[in-house]
């Protein structure tokens, strides 16, 4: 029996009201929890991803004073890591996000902006997300180079801290990487390998996920930098990160699909990859081993997925 999956791009849209925790419903440890204005903030802003449909620019949110600052808060502090700490992709990039996007502290880039941005380095784009999807629906979305992505903030009382991912971990932590050719194809390499894979298969590749597009770390030359999403966006977590502190394993898919995490804490160990390049080899072939019945192949041309 194989699992439903979105065959054309438009299939996306039934994942629109599917999250696993809805805004509204914060839980008790979320800064915001208590908080009626936030709760009432967030209940708005999520309400655009739910009535967003594929092909629709995603609305412009006119974001706060109180909103933008805690933006700014992020925005400053992850400034001062990047020359040391990101990778030179990461480097490269954000200059002409700066440029083209209007990545400052003292605004909140639009989605609608940013995704037109990226679909002309990658062809990647964004998608407005009401919360946290299942692992089989965010990551079959990359599938179609469509990166799901949340709209609103984290809690002000806390600028450095989020339980979840918000705009800051998705277009400071996400956005600058899928703006990279050999990133944005790893990333659909994970994509088209979920697609009617089995429960324990998607597992594997939601832990492959987290160990490389959320906290992964890559050798350039004789250093090593950060360019998972969870790092580029967490000041504390992305010096702690290239610290002597944490173990340091070279990146090999078969054993990171297997490695258990926290979620809550800094991670104790890290997987370092060559390249993008090497990484997505390996998934591939990660991926050739895994018992899915057929394959996929996707066309861009019809933003349709061909089962082979
Ligand atoms: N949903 C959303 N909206 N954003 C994410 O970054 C995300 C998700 N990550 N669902 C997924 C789960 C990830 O942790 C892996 C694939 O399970
Ligand atoms: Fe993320």
């Amino acid at each position: 029996q194989i699992p439903w999956f979105p065959r054309k791009k438009t299939d996306l849209d039934t994942f629109a009201d599917k999250v696993l925790e809805m805004g509204e419903e914060l839980q008790s440890d979320h800064p915001g929890a208590n908080d009626s204005v936030y709760r009432a903030r967030r209940k708005e802003i999520t309400e655009i991803a739910k009535t967003y449909r594929s092909g629709q620019p995603i609305p412009e949110i006119a974001y706060t004073e109180i909103e933008i600052k805690t933006w700014g808060t992020v925005f400053e502090n992850l400034v001062k890591l990047f020359p040391t700490h990101a990778c030179r992709e990461h480097q490269y990039i954000f200059p002409l996000l700066v440029e083209n996007c209007g990545y400052k502290a003292d605004s909140i880039p639009q989605l609608e902006t940013v995704s037109r941005f990226l679909k002309d380095c990658t062809g990647f784009t964004l998608r407005p997300v009401m919360g946290l999807l299942t692992s089989r629906d965010f990551l079959n979305g990359l599938a179609f180079r469509v990166f799901h992505s949340t709209q609103y903030i984290r809690h002000h009382s806390k600028p450095l801290y989020t339980p979840e991912p918000d705009v800051c971990h998705e277009l400071l932590g996400h956005v600058p990487l899928f703006c990279d050719p050999d990133f944005a194809d790893f990333s659909q390499e994970i994509g088209l390998a979920s697609l009617g894979a089995s429960d324990n298969d998607i597992e594997k590749l939601a832990t492959i996920y987290w160990f490389t597009v959320e906290f992964g770390l890559c050798q350039q030359g004789n250093e090593i930098r950060a360019y998972g999403a969870g790092l580029l966006s967490s000041y504390g977590e992305l010096e702690h990160s290239l610290t002597s502190e944490p173990e340091k394993r070279v990146f090999d898919p078969n054993k990171a699909a297997l490695q258990k995490y926290p979620i809550t804490r800094y991670q104790p160990i890290y997987y370092v990859a060559e390249s993008f390049k090497d990484a997505q080899a390996k998934v591939r072939e990660f991926a050739k081993t895994l018992n899915r019945p057929f394959s996929v192949k996707y066309n861009p041309y019809t933003e349709s997925i061909e089962v082979l």
